[in-house]
């Protein structure tokens, strides 16, 4: 008799226990679904790639479009040395072939063509040089930043710390471990408010950061060798484990841009992309309130007791 008293008590008591849970991953489910829209909406998906596109992706920041502007004028560069060599090529093939130079010359050296062919590289190179290296440098000379994100790059996701709210998050592609673009996967976009295009760019939790922010940013790796990059951004550094590397962005227009992993880091490299939404300081003040009770972080004010 006791026996039975016992295992009936035991079996509602494991009956209780399988309810709390089922109500804890209901509960779970929920908290995360009304997480998913990160509660930003309305945004323009502004640094993404488009079928057929040759050039950049529009540029969002100083660093991008200091680059892209040396992308152009190293071209030019490029564009008249191949001109003058081509030029050179035609010259020598039209007055010094066998026919309309029936005598060559049998000099071998000739010092001022010598000199002329080793200073003038110097002088591009020297000219090149004057204006990539600053832009090399801006890029690593931090102004004084407004907000500080850490990213850890992990085989196959990213984290994402604010180390200033104390908090921080994982971000998934989302779709992860999907055979591909199912109706499961277009119907979670959409639900994230992602257009199906943005399918291996779209991630579960964006980084968020207010428009014009001097953002810092301290990159590693936790297990190999990642590359945090965002093309609109200008922004692409390694996050190498046991390395600390820093580097900074303030984005001027507000929208969404992605990213991707840039350094082959294992077989689902192609599926840790990046996405980063700028917003306005308001949005961002209130995304960060959400953020701290969601991830646990400080509240964004402490009222601190005064000392008379
Ligand atoms: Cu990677």
């Amino acid at each position: 008799m006791l026996k039975c008293t016992n295992n009936g008590e035991q079996t509602m008591r494991i009956g209780d226990f399988f309810t709390k849970v089922a109500t804890l991953i209901v509960a779970t489910m929920i908290s995360g679904a009304a997480w998913a829209q990160d509660g930003i909406t309305g945004l323009e998906s502004i640094g993404k790639p488009i079928p057929g596109g040759k050039g950049f992706q529009t540029a969002a920041t100083e660093l991008a479009r200091d680059i892209q502007w040396l992308d152009g004028m190293i071209n030019w560069i490029i564009g008249a040395i191949c001109l003058f060599v081509l030029l050179l090529l035609i010259w020598v093939l039209v007055f010094y072939n066998r026919r309309a130079n029936k005598e060559a010359a049998r000099f071998t050296h000739h010092s001022t063509v010598e000199v002329v062919w080793t200073v003038a590289p110097i002088l591009i190179l020297i000219v090149i040089g004057s204006f990539s290296l600053p832009i090399l440098f801006k890029q690593l000379e931090i102004p004084e930043s407004d907000l500080t994100i850490k990213v850890t790059g992990n085989q196959w996701y990213w984290t994402y710390e604010y180390p200033d709210s104390e908090f921080e998050f994982d971000s998934y592609m989302i779709g992860t471990g999907e055979p591909g673009l199912t109706e499961a996967v277009k119907a979670e976009l959409a639900e994230y408010g992602y257009a199906e295009d943005e399918f291996l760019l779209a991630t579960d939790n964006a980084v968020v950061v207010p428009v014009n922010a001097v953002v810092r940013l301290q990159i590693t790796g936790g297990d190999v060798i990642h590359s945090w990059a965002i093309p609109s951004f200008g922004v692409k550094l390694d996050a190498v484990p046991g390395r600390l590397n820093e580097t900074w962005f303030a984005a001027e227009t507000e929208g969404v841009y992605f990213g991707q992993c840039s350094e082959l880091c294992g077989k689902d490299h192609t599926y840790m992309p990046i996405t980063v939404k700028v917003v306005s300081q308001d949005v961002y003040d209130a995304w960060l309130n959400r953020a701290v009770e969601e991830f646990a972080g400080l509240p964004t004010s402490i009222t601190v007791a005064s000392a008379d």
